[in-house]
């Protein structure tokens, strides 16, 4: 009999939407029906699980999961022997110290003696001994940046995104401890089918990241520019060129990066290309 590969992800959370999204675009079919806890995709040998992110690691762990998606920061914290398959890019976030706004910060000595509210303990003691300081840590599970006001701590050691919450709790950001994001995490005893399941999801998972990192290219190019435009945009090989239908210009395609995009279309602005026109990938397969 053929097996089903067992992927956790969060019932409903910060990382709910992002994950399911991965695999639609990834052509795995998923229900996520009302109130569901698990449900099997109808076009891929998958099982979904409907889980609380922290409980993730631990079954992955055990084996109640195969796969699961969550949080750097709740798979570090959680200590569980994982394998880390593949960083998702989502969900990107920090942990950070923060203090009340009116207290100077000194640097990370200032955390002598102090005592710190957080969630995370393990990565905030992690931090601490690192950097040989030495300061209470108060766990608590939840509302951490209320801490200072009601007295309970010094400081807060919690997750950050935009910073506004800190901002409407008095708190400022003085120390990044940890960059977190989304990462798909493994059993590290998957049998060879469930093995090759995964090589596949890997498969379109990565065409689907590299589709979002680029960015189709065209443009007219006159043909006496035409060498020094390949120049600057080569492409998977080299670029697609053919002539127009009026005499000297060509239409040259080719592929850009995201992160050199608005460098090259300076630069191709700049030798004498004309009507750009820029189109999302949406899969790149290389
Ligand atoms: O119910 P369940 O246990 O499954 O979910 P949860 O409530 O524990 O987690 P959830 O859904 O809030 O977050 C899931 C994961 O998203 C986290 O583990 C992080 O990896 C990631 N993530 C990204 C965040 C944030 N951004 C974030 N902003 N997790 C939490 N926050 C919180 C933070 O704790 C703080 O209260 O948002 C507040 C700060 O946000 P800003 O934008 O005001 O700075
Ligand atoms: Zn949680």
């Amino acid at each position: 009999m053929s097996q089903r590969i067992k992927i956790a992800i969060q019932k409903s959370g910060r990382l709910s939407e992002d994950s399911i999204a991965l695999f639609k675009e990834c052509g795995i079919k998923l229900d996520m029906g009302k109130g569901r806890l698990k449900s099997e995709s109808s076009n891929f040998p998958a099982e979904f699980l409907f889980l609380r992110d922290d409980d993730i690691p631990g079954y992955v762990e055990d084996g109640v999961a195969d796969l699961g998606i969550v949080g750097e920061n709740v798979l570090i914290e959680s200590e569980k022997d994982v394998n880390t398959v593949k960083k998702l890019g989502f969900s990107k976030c920090r942990l950070s110290i923060a203090i009340p706004r009116e207290i100077d910060y000194t640097g990370p000595e200032f955390l002598n003696g102090k005592s710190i509210a957080t969630s995370y303990p393990k990565l905030l003691s992690a931090y601490l001994k690192e950097n040989n300081l030495s300061a209470e840590i108060h766990e608590i599970s939840g509302s951490v940046e209320i801490a200072p006001s009601i007295g309970l701590a010094d400081a807060v050691c919690d997750i950050v995104s935009s910073g506004s919450t800190l901002l409407s709790n008095g708190l400022k950001e003085v120390q990044k401890i940890f960059k977190s994001e989304a990462v798909l995490i493994g059993n590290k005893n998957l049998n060879a089918e469930l093995s090759s399941i995964l090589d596949k999801i890997l498969f379109r998972i990565n065409a689907v990241q590299k589709a979002q990192d680029n960015k189709y290219i065209l443009l007219n190019a006159p043909n006496d520019k035409l060498e020094q435009i390949i120049n600057i945009i080569s492409g998977m090989k080299s670029p697609t060129v053919m002539p127009l239908a009026i005499e000297g210009w060509s239409s040259v395609h080719s592929v850009l990066e995201e992160n050199e995009f608005w460098e090259k279309i300076e630069a191709l602005r700049a030798a004498g290309a004309q009507g750009i026109l820029v189109i999302p990938i949406e899969k790149m397969i290389l």
